[in-house]
């Protein structure tokens, strides 16, 4: 019935949508599950966290990050020392040939400082993420409040 032939296409658009909207890919890298915490009232810092993919036969490394809403973006790490989980800052990120690497909540993490503007949930934020072999990537971030 044409119909269901309409609501087909439709589905598949959405689809194409959300494969646009929540991957971004270029070469070798995609950035996907992307995410930042929404700031909390009083609080100029904030995280972002996301999973970073190589295709790739070759290691690749995130290096610099760029955004409208801060100057210092900075990559953090938390780990346990003396029975204490600390944060401190790692130059870059690889990714090794034919695997991804996960920033997460207690992990890996993107560290954004002297926010510009406050981010609230539903926002959706642009980052630019540098790499070793001078691949520059474009995202679209969504605000959460809690994930
Ligand atoms: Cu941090």
């Amino acid at each position: 019935m044409k119909n269901i032939h309409y609501r087909k296409i439709f589905i598949i658009f959405m689809l194409l949508i959300g494969m646009i909207t929540n991957v971004y890919a270029m070469t070798d890298i995609t950035v996907s599950e992307g995410y930042i915490k929404a700031s909390i009232p009083g609080s100029s810092i904030t995280a972002a966290y996301m999973t970073i993919s190589n295709a790739g036969n070759k290691a690749i490394t995130l290096q610099k990050i760029s955004s409208t809403i801060s100057d210092r973006i900075e990559i953090h790490e938390h780990s346990m020392s003396d029975g204490m989980m600390r944060m401190r800052q790692v130059t870059e990120i690889t990714i090794d040939a034919n695997n991804e690497v996960v920033l997460q909540p207690s992990g890996l993490h993107l560290m954004i400082f002297s926010l510009k503007q406050k981010v609230t949930d539903k926002d959706v934020i642009p980052l630019t993420l540098y790499f070793s072999n001078k691949t520059k990537i474009n995202i679209q971030l969504p605000v959460y409040r809690y994930k």
